[in-house]
């Protein structure tokens, strides 16, 4: 499927859950807004201390909550393989994204 979709393509289908558990008033994803719409996600089998790990480990920026390029950058990492493939543009994705934010 990733080769058929291409990177942007690839790069919409892992953003694709951010909608679904963030926090609709707050547009971020935090651990509350995770706990209630994670079992959408088929991921009602984590703990709530797996769930703050989670948001810990994708926050980069450290506010505690999961905006849209942190999800993203926390799926690819948590899936290898499409890292692997997907690493060049991911970086470059990223850099962009430091640019813009003023990195
Ligand atoms: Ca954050």
């Amino acid at each position: 499927m990733a080769d058929k979709l291409g990177g942007e393509g690839l790069i919409r289908e892992l953003c694709n859950g951010f909608e679904v558990l963030m926090d609709k008033a707050k547009g971020v994803i935090t651990i509350e807004s995770l706990k209630r719409n994670s079992a959408l996600l088929g991921l009602q089998g984590l703990r709530d201390d797996e769930l703050v790990s989670m948001v810990q480990e994708g926050d980069l920026d450290g506010d505690g909550a999961l905006n849209e390029m942190e999800f993203c950058v926390l799926m690819f990492r948590l899936s290898p393989k499409l890292m692997e493939e997907s690493q060049f543009w991911l970086e470059e994705a990223l850099e962009e994204e430091l640019k813009n934010a003023g990195f």
